[in-house]
């Protein structure tokens, strides 16, 4: 990866679901030293520090189908600001999430920097619920639907256009747990999903150059929003949705290796650690670990 330089976002966001402790996310992805990890493989870094978010105890439940959604679609509208900023000082936009409702406002901030965004949804679910399909009405479940142009305008619009993506530049990986209309409107749109089984099945190598090739193919930039709890819980369970049978901790360093190499990758976003729910601030680290192999960070 060429070392364009890196600004961090933290986005401590958690009306998106329903467990407190992800707004913590950036501080303990902080605390297992991001920053330094960056710097040592050469990057000059700066921290622009976090989005303000509404909690919890200052906000209401409207709509049971969209759980906070006035105040996750203003911090949204905030976080594109910021990200968009980022990228017109042509800086790498790294956000620490939050929950991945956050997912609305950091490719809104980037897919109008370009023609054609590709997205890497690495992830245990879909996020492609809207308020009609949702069986929670978490806006976390929602996010790659809404940046698809799908759900409620007040999400989809973020950032005052749709949609920010086309189905044919989106790929999922590690995917384990869809809902009922999650599945039809992938079959509708003709999505590109590597469920457990394909990684099983092909390998986590050849999922990568096959994700890697469809994200780049008729792109000019590429997001990858990484959902923690696509990694298997027992090397991440600081997460809120924890799904087993996922992604291993070598997989996913391989997949950051290959995105590393393959130099495509123009905006990243790490979410869902949750460190009230962690051991030791694990999940946190894996993030951070992670990080450094998507930066370039090689074994030998
Ligand atoms: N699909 C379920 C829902 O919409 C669960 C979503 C859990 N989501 C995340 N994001 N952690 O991937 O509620
Ligand atoms: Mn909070
Ligand atoms: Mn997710
Ligand atoms: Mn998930």
């Amino acid at each position: 990866m060429k070392k364009k330089p890196i600004s961090i976002i933290g986005m401590p966001l958690d009306l998106g679901q329903g467990r407190r402790g992800v707004d913590m996310g950036p501080s303990a992805i902080r605390y297992a030293t991001a920053q330094d990890e960056l710097i040592k493989l050469g990057y000059e870094v700066e921290d622009l520090g976090d989005i303000l978010t509404s909690s919890p105890e200052s906000s209401v439940i409207e709509h049971q189908n969209l759980k906070y959604l006035k105040e996750v679609s203003l911090a949204c509208e905030q976080l594109a600001d910021s990200i968009s900023k980022v990228v017109e000082r042509d800086r790498f936009p790294l956000v620490f999430g939050g929950d991945h409702s956050i997912a609305i406002g950091t490719i809104a901030g980037v897919a109008k920097h370009y023609e054609n965004l590709g997205v890497i949804w690495y992830d245990a679910h879909g996020d492609l619920n809207t308020g009609e399909t949702s069986p929670s009405g978490n806006i976390h479940g929602m996010s790659l639907a809404a940046s698809l142009g799908i759900g409620h305008p007040a999400l989809v619009r973020c950032g005052g256009y749709a949609p920010k993506v086309r189905p044919e530049n989106v790929v999922l990986v590690g995917i384990r747990e869809l809902d009922q209309g999650e599945k039809e409107l992938i079959r509708e749109l003709g999505i590109r999903v590597f469920t457990m089984h394909e990684i099983d099945r092909l390998g986590m190598a050849r999922v990568m150059d096959e994700a890697i090739h469809i994200v780049s193919k008729n792109t000019d930039g590429v997001h990858l929003s990484l959902d923690l709890d696509g990694l298997d819980p027992k090397d991440c369970p600081g997460v809120g949705t924890p799904v087993p049978g996922g992604i291993s901790y070598r997989e996913s360093h391989l997949a950051m290796e290959m995105l590393a190499e393959a130099n495509k990758i123009t905006s990243a976003e790490f979410v869902e650690v949750n460190p009230i729910l962690d051991q030791s601030n694990q999940t946190a680290k894996v993030a951070v670990a992670l990080i450094g192999s998507l930066f370039g960070k090689k074994i030998l």
